[in-house]
């Protein structure tokens, strides 16, 4: 057994008191640091003050399972009820076909509650072959069961919506709070009650892509095998397909708000996007609706931060950028043939007869894009609006929310002017600006070879931009 000589510490005989004190000291200053270092090690990390998106998002499942049980268990409680009524109700009829001697009474009785126990669905043969008091009975039954599935089937889609709106107002705060990776977390759930609801409402409905879509379409892997059908979805979620007669694989959708946030989350940017309004309207707060207010520069600002970010991440190839698109790329992605002139003022206007949807103006058929419609006029009275037609927007929709054009390209008319890369006309610093936007309702700014111009410093609530990517040359 060890003793504490061998451990060095002379107590017993020590030759110099004033020595072992100073050992005794310094063994305790040692224990001490010791002791300190052990709590020092243990403390407790500060827990993050930013309230926990998972949490958040485990919560609200937490919730809706919840509510779905408290669903189900009333189902199964009502059922329960009502088949006692119904199963005592038979055995009550079936004992008086006993005393009247009636065999076949008696056999339909039987069979009806055989198939209510087992859960087989009775047919409409059967019930038109039930004696008269069966058939009564079932013609009591028959309402109450179907009041109790369509109350549970009510009530699951009640607690689906609330769930999915909830969803909605997390991904929003968490797209406010520029918290991008859990947002489209919370997206994906969205996206997957959005399809359960879309099933339980009935046979599958193409609805446009963007905010009104219920299932994203696959992923594409590489911006080169990028097609309508299958894009190619970068880290930001926007997607890109190509453009016949164009180097430039077209963002489907104008720049979201939610993606200029995810740039202006790590950038300082001016604010005006996220406070533009008209005459004290606001204007596309929505993370889904396209981003207004940035001027020329910042928009390429945005294509050179996204570049590198995904030069960074491997996403982008060598050779490829994100940029904006040029006014001749534009052309090509809206439909129009090539037109003549140098500059986009020389071709602004040479197609008199195409608009992004067709030929017809003002469209008789509603809902071809966003322009300064019957709820434009409502909210903004003093000003001109296209008489009889109603988009249902009175100012900047989510991107998505009408059709696509035959490249797949969403809002390629109205919404937003969309910057475009060049000069408007030499010697000039104005941009060229595309695709009409939500305040406007002339037919000559319509028409798909309008073009309008500002200054690259210019900022407006009706004006956003569309990515493109730059692919090399092939
Ligand atoms: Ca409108």
């Amino acid at each position: 057994m060890a003793r504490a000589g061998e451990f060095g510490l002379s107590v017993v005989g020590a030759r110099d008191s004033v020595h072992s004190m100073k050992i005794v000291t310094r063994i305790a200053a040692l224990w001490l640091a010791i002791v300190a270092s052990l709590l020092w090690a243990q403390e407790p990390a500060k827990a993050p003050a930013k309230p926990d998106a998972k949490d958040s998002l485990a919560a609200l499942a937490a919730a809706y399972k919840s509510d779905l049980d408290e669903v189900a268990a009333d189902y199964e409680k009502w059922l329960a009820t009502l088949q006692a009524w119904y199963l005592s109700s038979l055995d009550k009829l079936q004992a008086e076909r006993t005393k009247a001697g009636d065999l076949e009474g008696v056999l339909a009785f039987k069979a009806e509650r055989e198939r209510i126990e087992s859960h087989t669905e009775t047919t409409r043969e059967q019930v038109h072959a039930m004696p008269e008091t069966l058939a009564k009975l079932r013609a009591a039954y028959e309402p109450a069961l179907k009041r109790i599935v369509d109350q549970a089937a009510q009530r699951k889609d009640a607690a689906r919506g609330k769930y999915f709106a909830r969803l909605e107002a997390l991904q929003k705060s968490l797209t406010l709070s520029i918290d991008l990776d859990n947002a489209l977390l919370v997206r994906a759930e969205k996206d997957r009650i959005a399809a359960e609801m879309a099933e339980a409402a009935g046979p599958a409905v193409a609805k446009p892509e963007g905010a009104g879509a219920a299932v994203a379409k696959p992923a594409g892997g590489s911006p080169l095998s990028a097609s309508k059908d299958r894009p190619f979805v970068n880290s930001l979620g926007m997607k890109f397909v190509s453009v016949p007669g164009t180097e430039a694989l077209f963002c489907i959708w104008d720049t979201r708000v939610q993606d200029y946030a995810a740039y202006a989350g790590v950038k300082k940017v001016d604010d005006t996007w996220k406070k533009a309004d008209r005459d004290g309207v606001p204007v596309s707060r929505e993370p889904e609706c396209p981003v207004v207010g940035v001027n020329w520069d910042e928009a390429n600002s945005f294509c050179q931060w996204l570049t590198e970010k995904e030069m960074a991440d491997g996403k982008l190839a060598k050779g490829m950028k994100y940029r904006l698109p040029t006014d001749e790329e534009w052309s090509r992605a809206v439909g129009l043939a090539k037109e003549d002139g140098d500059t986009p003022k020389e071709r602004n206007g040479k197609d008199q007869a195409h608009f992004p949807w067709g030929t017809e103006f003002p469209p008789s058929k509603a809902k071809v894009a966003n322009y300064a419609d019957a709820a434009f006029h409502e909210k903004f009275p003093k000003n001109a609006w296209i008489e009889g037609y109603v988009d249902g927007y009175a100012t900047t929709s989510p991107v998505g929310s009408f059709p696509a054009n035959k490249y797949g390209l969403y809002d390629m008319g109205g919404n937003v002017w969309q910057w475009c890369e060049d000069q408007y006309e030499p010697n000039s610093a104005a941009r060229a600006q595309r695709g009409a936007p939500w305040t406007h309702f002339r037919r000559g700014n319509i028409l798909s070879s309008f073009r309008n111009r500002s200054e690259p410093g210019i900022r407006s609530p009706d004006l956003g931009f569309r990515c493109v990517i730059g692919l090399p040359a092939r």
